[in-house]
């Protein structure tokens, strides 16, 4: 610690500094990029609160330099033992400090952030403040009195969907809850002086609050739904617990309660499986070799074709605040997309959650075009139409004719081989796969795919447009189904060779929603439609391999009509409303298996479960042995993001990485024997050995 005799401001340590201005302590916390409460930040606002003391401040602001005030703790620390002082003791002494301490918040104050600024006597915030105690989302609970302090200022059931649902909310709804004092207009730390300055504004422990009383049907019922959105996860249910003892448990008590069952489950393998995920997310913006700063500026961004797709893109756009030209072929497909927009925009204020002037300001910027005439300034342009290689060529071709020469053209195709779409191109170093996932506007994932020939530029502001939408972004080179659904292809294989030899869907989809997944792959195929993969199927119908298994079953479906959820039935009856298995369905199978002259077997959950990892694994490291994903992780953030892997698992090659070596060599070997002739061996052992040393490293 050195002092700087020459002026109030005396650094504390490097992270943390201290400045008298009059009675008042200042003290920063300076910890680049997002001010992590780490060992170091925690030691020196303890030191910081002490001279504070010594210098017999009548009150003290805590306050963040840089984006934000503290973006919680550091979770690189928390598969460690966790070092003294811990967050509680930082805590204890702002509240045993003899002056009234405020928190003044920008930023984000996240996690640990905000559990110290619930520790202080008041918050303010700036209007673009964010607040909230997202541990559950990293399968944890909060450790340091969030969930004793939160309900004293917003009652139980606001605490419990708060925490649960890992909200961050705005400074207004953090105000109108009762979470912070004051929003702040004007310069921060002038507030939080004047405020101070004022005798209204004396010491409040929060802790001493008395939680508000609250009627018992409302707990009852944010309970209800917390648990279930947290699928009644162990520590979503430790959360709630721990909530409502604040209202029948003396403070200290159910503060030690807290403090036991975070650290229990900080190294739980789910927290463990979730910082994993929580880290990799991040890598996966990085491009090995190429400068973000490369990015170009984009406003305003054309959408070529105005179905499903072409809409879910616009509105992705809209929202992120970008100028969108919708274009389509004439003018009746141009009024049905743009009023198609429209009502889903209607529908949402309608349900409070899009505001009117909101859906007012997204539809001022959306134009809807025939034809590419007016394309000229755009920076960007979308196509998002049919599949089909053909039509894709030539709609890029004519835009290269209208579009300015620093104009990026991607196209949202999810299997044609974009190396060969932009042969004929002029500049295909300004082309780049964008493939978003239905419903374009509500799905995370987006995958940035590369082409031969796309420019690190090109590439950058792809990725640059990602992050300003809010999408995950996980770049692919060129390659059939690029990462996600060339792996999907092989887990709904494996699942259809599992009932060919003995499983029934219904089975299957259970056992993997079992082990986490929102949905089983025969459930997701009636609600997608088997229709498009039946027209792919006969796409390729030619080349197929005839040596290969092939399963008829959903083509046999097909043929009797039966397109899933959209037309009454497909794997499962749905005339009644509900999802029922079909003893037509059960039939075919039996008829198709007999056919093939199949004695069926008999599999177990867990086999079922084994059997789809093992496919999705195999393919992952194939994928990753063809260089067409960057790392290992990008695979997993890509399943967790746009296919539903449980998040709690990580991603299927670190569940893998877990397993024993022994037994998924098993799972491959049985996986070689169900595909046959088709198999082709991925590089497991080594993909998962590289993953292993990288976590030990
Ligand atoms: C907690 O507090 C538990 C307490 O209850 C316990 C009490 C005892 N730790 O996301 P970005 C890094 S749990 C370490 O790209 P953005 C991140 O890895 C914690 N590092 O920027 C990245 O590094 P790099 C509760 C962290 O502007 C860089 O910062 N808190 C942490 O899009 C920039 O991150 C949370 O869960 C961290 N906590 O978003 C908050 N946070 O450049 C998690 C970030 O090397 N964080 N980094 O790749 C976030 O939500 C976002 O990062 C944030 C910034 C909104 C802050």
């Amino acid at each position: 610690m050195s002092l700087k005799s020459d002026s109030n401001a005396r650094v504390v340590d490097q992270k943390v500094t201290l400045e008298m201005q009059g009675s008042l302590a200042v003290i920063r916390i300076d910890n680049p990029p997002v001010n992590a409460g780490s060992i170091a930040v925690r030691a020196g606002l303890i030191d910081a609160l002490e001279q504070a003391a010594g210098y017999k401040a009548s009150g003290a602001i805590l306050i963040g330099e840089g984006r934000s005030f503290i973006a919680g703790s550091d979770l690189k620390e928390f598969g460690l033992p966790l070092t003294s002082p811990q967050l509680p003791d930082v805590i204890r002494a702002v509240e045993l400090s003899p002056f009234p301490v405020v928190a003044a918040l920008h930023g984000v104050a996240l996690g640990g952030g905000l559990e110290l600024a619930l520790g202080c006597d008041y918050r303010l915030a700036t209007p673009a403040a964010r607040v909230g105690l997202p541990e559950v989302s990293l399968g944890m609970v909060p450790g340091a009195g969030g969930t004793q302090r939160l309900p004293r200022l917003v009652g139980l059931s606001r605490a419990i969907t708060m925490i649960c649902g890992s909200q961050r909310i705005t400074a207004q709804e953090a105000l109108s809850a009762g979470l912070v004092d004051q929003v702040v207009q004007g310069d921060l730390l002038e507030a939080a002086i004047a405020f101070l300055s004022d005798a209204a504004h004396p010491k409040r422990l929060t802790i001493e609050l008395p939680v508000p009383d609250e009627n018992r049907e409302a707990v009852e019922s944010s309970e209800q739904v917390a648990g279930k959105r947290g699928r009644f996860r162990h520590n979503v249910l430790e959360a709630i617990r721990l909530v409502k003892a604040s209202a029948t448990q003396p403070a200290a008590n159910a503060l030690a309660d807290e403090r036991a069952t975070f650290q229990s489950l900080r190294v739980s393998p789910d927290a463990f499986a979730l910082r994993y995920l929580f880290f990799a997310e991040r890598k996966a913006g990085v491009i090995e070799g190429v400068d973000k700063s490369l990015a170009l500026p984009i406003s305003s961004v054309a959408v070529i074709g105005g179905g499903t797709m072409g809409q879910g893109i616009a509105k992705a756009l809209l929202a992120a605040g970008l100028d969108v030209q919708l274009v389509e072929r004439d003018s009746d497909a141009r009024d049905v997309a743009v009023q198609s927009i429209t009502s889903s925009y209607q529908g949402l204020v309608r349900k409070g959650r899009l505001k009117d002037s909101e859906a007012s300001r997204r539809l001022e910027r959306l134009r809807g075009e025939v034809g590419l005439d007016g394309l000229g300034s755009c920076e960007l342009v979308i196509e998002a139409v049919f599949e089909d290689m053909g039509v894709k060529k030539q709609l890029l071709k004519e835009l290269e004719a209208v579009v300015s020469d620093k104009t990026i053209l991607a196209t949202n195709t999810s299997y044609l081989d974009i190396n060969e779409m932009v042969a004929d191109l002029r500049r295909p170093a300004s082309v780049i796969g964008l493939h978003f996932f239905s419903p374009a506007d509500l799905m995370k994932l987006l995958e940035v795919v590369r082409t031969a020939s796309t420019s690190d530029t090109t590439l950058a502001t792809g990725m640059a447009l990602a992050r300003r939408l809010g999408k995950q972004a996980v770049v692919s080179e060129v390659a059939e189904g690029f990462i996600g659904n060339r792996i999907y292809a092989a887990y709904r294989g494996r699942a259809e060779l599992l009932i060919l030899d003995g499983a029934m869907p219904d089975q299957v989809d259970s056992a993997v929603r079992d082990f986490g997944f929102a949905m089983g792959p025969f459930e997701v195929s009636d609600m997608s439609g088997l229709d498009i993969a039946w027209a792919m199927r006969k796409r390729k119908a030619a080349s197929r391999d005839p040596a290969a298994r092939y399963v008829t079953i959903p083509d046999r479906l097909c043929e009797m009509g039966r397109l899933g959820r959209k037309t009454g039935k497909g794997w499962y009856d749905y005339s009644e409303g509900t999802q029922t298995p079909d003893p037509l369905v059960k039939a075919l199978i039996e008829e198709i298996r007999a056919d093939n002259r199949i004695v069926a077997q008999t599999y177990d959950t867990e086999t079922i479960q084994r059997q789809l990892m093992a496919a999705i694994v195999n393919e992952a490291a194939c994928l990753l042995e063809e260089g067409v994903a960057q790392r290992a992780s990008d695979v997993d953030v890509t399943l967790a993001n746009g296919y539903g892997f449980p998040r709690f698992r990580g991603g299927p090659l670190y569940w893998a990485s877990l397993e024993e070596s022994s037994r998924l060599e098993q799972d491959l070997k049985a996986l070689e024997a169900a595909v046959g002739h088709a198999y082709r061996a991925g590089p497991v052992e080594q993909v998962l050995g590289a993953m292993k040393t990288e976590a030990g490293s």
